[in-house]
């Protein structure tokens, strides 16, 4: 992590454990929007504004999502990060179809941090927003990047989307509370829980948000309203690592996802959209979870699972 403007120790995973070893995410350091009555002057315009991400990455993948629902892409450019972790944390290396910093020259996303901060502390983390007129950091939180692209940015959008329409945003909110907390970070809190006790905890609860998603899907098509909202978008990038990732190396392995039959009709629903199927990028998701060297310490990149929906 960067402290004071400076990359310290080596890349852990584990951001920080409670005294009971549960896995504590860290908060995120840049949090404007962008409006035309920005106070910092960020207005949203075509060709301003940088989108970096990680697809092995399930927040920068809810970005990515977004920006491709509402019709973005001409707006907003997008560079793509090596998915395998290095002691520099991630880095521009130009393999396995991935990108170079064109935009900045940066070798390590961490650069960016300093960039745009030159005391910076914290991880440096993706997804961020990156502003080419101001070289700065506009936003690395994926909910407001998620918002921006929604709501900053539905002037520019070629998709008439509405990932949050008025009249669902109580039961968008109450659903992706539960979906953070038990499944997109629960699969996290397993993962990386130090004790047995704070795995067991998260675990439980990860499945029991799967019966939960599971029950809810019985009778709709999508987790609120008719159309998929915001809420999908959470939950696909988890279901989308679920087997590949989480079954294994986090120990979520008490069902693989074909045990729950109207998830998985859910998901595939999903994957027919070619703005979810194309954030999905199986080989990055295997080689970037299976870096994490805390959790693989031989770095060896298991052949399977061989699923047939992906
Ligand atoms: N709150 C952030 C979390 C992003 C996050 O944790 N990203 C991970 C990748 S999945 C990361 O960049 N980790 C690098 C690190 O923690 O040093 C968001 O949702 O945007």
């Amino acid at each position: 992590m960067l402290v004071d403007g400076r990359w310290v120790d080596k890349w852990q995973p584990v951001q920080a454990s409670d005294d009971q070893g549960r896995f504590i995410r860290q908060d995120s350091g840049f949090r404007h929007r962008i409006g035309a009555d920005s106070p910092e002057g960020f207005a949203p315009e075509a060709g301003r504004y940088v989108l970096y991400v990680a697809y092995v990455c399930p927040w920068a993948c809810r970005t990515l999502i977004a920006l491709r629902l509402k019709g973005l892409e001409h707006a907003m450019d997008v560079r793509v990060v090596d998915p395998r972790l290095t002691d520099q944390g991630w880095a521009f290396s130009g393999e396995l179809g991935t990108d170079l910093d064109d935009i900045n020259g940066a070798r390590h996303v961490h650069a960016l941090y300093t960039l745009a901060d030159p005391a910076y502390t914290g991880r440096a983390t993706v997804p961020l927003l990156w502003d080419r007129s101001r070289g700065t950091i506009v936003n690395n939180e994926s909910a407001d990047i998620l918002l921006i692209l929604n709501d900053d940015f539905s002037g520019l959008a070629r998709h008439p989307v509405d990932l949050r329409p008025a009249a669902l945003v109580e039961a968008i909110d109450a659903a992706n509370a539960r979906l953070y907390a038990d499944f997109n970070n629960g699969v996290y809190q397993a993962g990386f829980a130090t004790t047995q006790r704070a795995y067991g905890e998260a675990v439980r609860r990860v499945f029991e948000c799967l019966d939960w998603m599971d029950a809810r899907l019985a009778n709709a098509r999508w987790l609120v309203g008719e159309q998929p909202t915001e809420t999908d978008v959470r939950a696909f990038v988890t279901l989308a690592r679920f087997d590949l990732a989480y079954y294994g190396l986090f120990k979520c392995n008490l069902r693989p996802l074909a045990a729950y039959p109207n998830v998985m009709a859910y998901f595939r629903r999903l994957l027919a959209k070619p703005a979810f199927a194309s954030s999905v990028r199986a080989d990055h998701i295997k080689a970037g979870y299976y870096s994490i060297r805390a959790l693989n310490p031989t770095g060896i990149v298991p052949a399977g699972p061989l699923l047939d929906y992906l």
